[in-house]
């Protein structure tokens, strides 16, 4: 069993409600138990400026099975909720899962990064997270703490 951090993002149709139902589909998934889930809070987009803001939120689960088996349910659920693959780097998306850490682990292969590669810089992850866990050591040995004092919260504004 592992303990993960996901990260949620939508900026398309209704994101509210796609992190939301998200969440849900993530509370029933076989292998899920001890959902937590942080606020979901607003940004501007990080990357192209021409696309809506986002809702971001992280959940935390213990996790009873395998990492690709993880990374599997997510895209499906990013396929169930109207999610189409583009080329476009951080453009927009209906519905984003990513795996932001398992357990003390890191896996670097070919479908999988964790630690998540941009997560120490992104204020809609680490504060969220910092939510669920403020005690929170990555596995390099880094406090979550330290992050916070150095990315600015900024924009992001907690709207439920
Ligand atoms: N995700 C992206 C690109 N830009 N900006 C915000 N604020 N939140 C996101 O989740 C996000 C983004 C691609 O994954
Ligand atoms: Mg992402
Ligand atoms: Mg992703």
């Amino acid at each position: 069993m592992n303990k993960v951090y996901i990260g949620l993002g939508s900026n398309l149709a209704n994101p509210q409600q796609q992190i939301t139902n998200a969440l849900n589909a993530l509370a029933e998934l076989v292998g899920v138990s001890d959902l937590q889930v942080s606020s979901l809070y607003a940004s501007k987009p990080m990357g192209p400026q021409d696309q809506p803001d986002y809702v971001n939120a992280v959940a935390c689960f213990n996790w009873q099975g395998e990492a690709l088996d993880l990374l599997d349910k997510l895209q499906a659920i990013e396929q169930q909720h109207g999610r189409v693959r583009k080329a476009e780097r951080w453009g927009p998306r209906t519905l984003d899962l990513d795996i932001v850490l398992y357990g003390n682990q890191v896996i670097n292969s070919e479908r999988l990064t964790v630690p998540h590669y941009g997560m120490q810089e992104r204020a809609f992850v680490l504060y969220p997270l910092a939510q669920l866990s403020p005690e929170l050591i990555l596995p390099c040995g880094t406090k979550l703490a330290d992050l916070l004092t150095k990315v600015p919260a900024g924009d992001l504004t907690i709207i439920n």
